[in-house]
């Protein structure tokens, strides 16, 4: 199970391209996250991750997310790759998912890498690290920066060994996340997208196309698969 921004679509949290608003309207997301623009000006940049940490934390889990934790329930093999950064799957209840792009509820030293659980919003922005003093940095992996080993090898050997791959709510632009669909029908698994528009969706023939919300989507198929009583 792959996830992308759109599954917290409807739990009101923006869309990857849709967080530029305000003052931010005139970036493309593509040239704020990422350590370039960080360097250049890393108070935007903070500033920015400060604004989509207040609308997740505003945010609740969806009835998507919490679909997901059911499947997690009813399947021992079940694997969870996310490319979001809001943190919702952990608390709707989903016990380990794969974050291939990390967390932006976390932050770390830009210089150690050393991660940092609390820090001061009030003060400086961004915040300094108490131990070294260079800025901290949003705990996600920006353009142009490697993913966690771990969690790419974890998440491609899922892909590689599973019956069935869901990629729900992205736009599967971004590599190498984008690249885990076609290595699970390459693999032999049945793969399906699951999206409310298949604009700019690759096709493929072993690639099944669900067109409709994640939040009803995935529970019509929880439904379907376990019915309750
Ligand atoms: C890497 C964290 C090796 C930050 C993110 C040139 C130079 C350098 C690199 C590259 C290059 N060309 C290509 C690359 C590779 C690059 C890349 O893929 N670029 C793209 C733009 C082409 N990738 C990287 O840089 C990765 N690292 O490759 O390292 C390397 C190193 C150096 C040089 C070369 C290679 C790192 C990528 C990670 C970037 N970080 N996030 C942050 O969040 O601020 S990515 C970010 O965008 C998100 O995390 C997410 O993963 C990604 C895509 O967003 P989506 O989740 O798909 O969301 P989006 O808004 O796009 O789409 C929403 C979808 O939901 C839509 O389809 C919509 O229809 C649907 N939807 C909406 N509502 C609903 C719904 N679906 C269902 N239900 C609904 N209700």
């Amino acid at each position: 199970m792959l996830t992308g921004a759109g599954i917290s679509a409807e739990s009101g949290v923006a869309t990857f391209r849709d967080a530029l608003t305000g003052l931010w309207a005139q970036y493309r997301a593509e040239d704020l996250a990422t350590p370039e623009a960080f360097a250049r000006n890393p108070a935007l940049v903070w500033d920015w991750y400060r604004m989509r940490r207040q609308m997740v934390a505003r945010a609740e889990p969806n009835a998507g997310h919490l679909a997901l934790v059911e499947m997690e329930a009813q399947i021992p093999e079940f694997v969870l790759i996310t490319q979001n950064v809001d943190g919702l799957h952990q608390r709707a209840g989903s016990s380990r998912p794969i974050e291939l792009h990390g967390n932006i509820t976390r932050a770390r030293c830009s210089r150690e890498d050393t991660p940092v659980d609390h820090w001061d919003e009030t003060a400086d922005s961004p915040p300094r690290c108490l131990a070294c003093g260079a800025f901290l940095r949003p705990d996600v992996v920006w353009f142009g920066e490697l993913l966690p080993l771990e969690a790419l090898r974890a998440a491609e050997m899922a892909a590689r060994h599973c019956d069935v791959f869901l990629s729900v709510g992205t736009s599967n632009l971004v590599e190498p996340a984008a690249s885990l669909p076609w290595t699970a029908a390459a693999a032999g698994a049945e793969v399906a997208v699951l999206n409310v528009s298949m604009d700019g969706q690759r096709r493929g023939p072993a690639i099944e196309h669900l067109v409709g919300p994640a939040g009803e989507l995935l529970p019509a198929l929880v439904q379907a698969t376990w019915p309750k009583r």
